[in-house]
């Protein structure tokens, strides 16, 4: 068996790392035959709470759990991690809007990029998924210079499965048949929910999700909106944020990284060098492949006039964001 690789997860003692770190733990993310360190990085006051998810990773029995160290410590957490999961952050609450939790958050990724910069290993893979979680994955890159800037990312792997989802259940075929929907942009209420080049296997054939539903209106209407507005809409069910599919999807993008994607398109927000027009040095979400740890935007598709508007509204509200982080930095 190979040598156990450290992972760190931020905001171990949350929701969403209750799900997350079990698929961590079990070889979801690194395969069946790679063993883990696992440190939790949660702040002081919740050293408590994470004893408790200590116990219970203990209690699971896991064969690829090679140890656990929980800290609040930033530079104890990050020591020569080969991947971050960054999760940690003030989550949404009903009715609160994204702008609302900028300035807070904005900092703490500032923060976690410098201890990043000073201890990690130079390629290590970070995922950021705590809110905004574009221009957060911006700022930790800015902040920890000695770190190639493809090696951050955030999260939009949640709306890319969520699309999936809606567009299987509209065509009637498993999850699983639906390829190559793509997000663009930010994780966000602006993000492009993108079904033009969606392909669904109906017995047996590929064919165009477009052509199949045959109705323009749910493709750039309910289709869009629907996936846009998802987290709200489990916000006002469930009273809390999503976590469960949250750890899935960050389970999915980092797998994906690791272990490549073949010809599988997937989404993920990258430091833009302003293919498809998007504004470059922001972190926008793009569909790419990943092949020996390094993702690649897939090239050459059409961009249509609805979904030039989309991509540029999105990309106007990541531009706004970086300027208002930019400014709470230098305070
Ligand atoms: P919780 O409030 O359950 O957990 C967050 C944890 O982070 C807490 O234990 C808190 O103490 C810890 N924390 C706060 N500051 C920290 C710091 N400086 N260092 C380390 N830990 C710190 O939130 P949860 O539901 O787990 O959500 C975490 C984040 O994910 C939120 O920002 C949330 O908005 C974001 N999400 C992002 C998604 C995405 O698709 N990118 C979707 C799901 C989720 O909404």
């Amino acid at each position: 068996m190979a040598a156990p690789i450290k992972v760190v997860v931020t905001g171990a003692a949350g929701q969403i790392a209750y799900s997350l770190l079990y698929q961590i733990a079990s070889g979801a993310v690194f395969g069946p035959e790679q063993p883990v360190y696992l440190h939790l990085l949660d702040i002081a006051p919740m050293m408590g709470v994470l004893e408790g998810v200590v116990m219970e990773l203990a209690d699971c029995a896991l064969p690829l759990l090679a140890g656990v160290l929980p800290t609040a410590n930033p530079e104890e957490a990050f020591k020569d991690v080969v991947a971050a999961f960054l999760v940690g952050a003030m989550p949404r609450r009903e009715g609160m809007e994204r702008k609302d939790l900028l300035a807070a958050n904005v900092r703490i990724f500032k923060e976690q990029g410098q201890a990043l910069d000073k201890v990690a290993r130079k390629d290590v893979k970070v995922l950021v998924v705590g809110n905004p979680a574009n221009t957060n994955a911006l700022i930790c890159s800015k902040y920890a210079p000695s770190i190639p800037k493809e090696n951050f990312t955030a999260m939009t792997r949640l709306d890319q499965n969520r699309a999936q989802s809606q567009l299987a259940a509209k065509v009637g075929v498993p999850v699983k048949d639906v390829k190559r929907v793509i997000i663009w942009g930010n994780h966000s209420s602006t993000q492009f929910p993108d079904a033009s080049n969606a392909v669904a296997t109906i017995g047996g054939a590929e064919k165009s999700v477009a052509q199949v539903i045959n109705d323009d209106e749910y493709m750039k209407g309910t289709f869009v909106t629907t996936v846009q507005k998802r987290g709200a809409a489990v916000i006002a069910a469930r009273k809390m944020s999503s976590a469960l599919s949250a750890a899935k999807a960050a389970s999915d993008h980092m797998r994906d990284w690791f272990l490549g994607t073949g010809d599988r398109w997937v989404s993920m927000g990258v430091v833009s060098d302003g293919s498809y027009g998007a504004p470059p040095d922001v972190v926008f979400s793009f569909p790419v492949t990943v092949s020996n740890g390094q993702w690649k935007i897939v090239q050459g598709l059409t961009i249509s006039d609805f979904a030039r508007q989309m991509l540029d509204a999105t990309g106007k509200e990541l531009v706004e964001e970086k300027q208002e982080a930019l400014d709470v930095c230098k305070d």
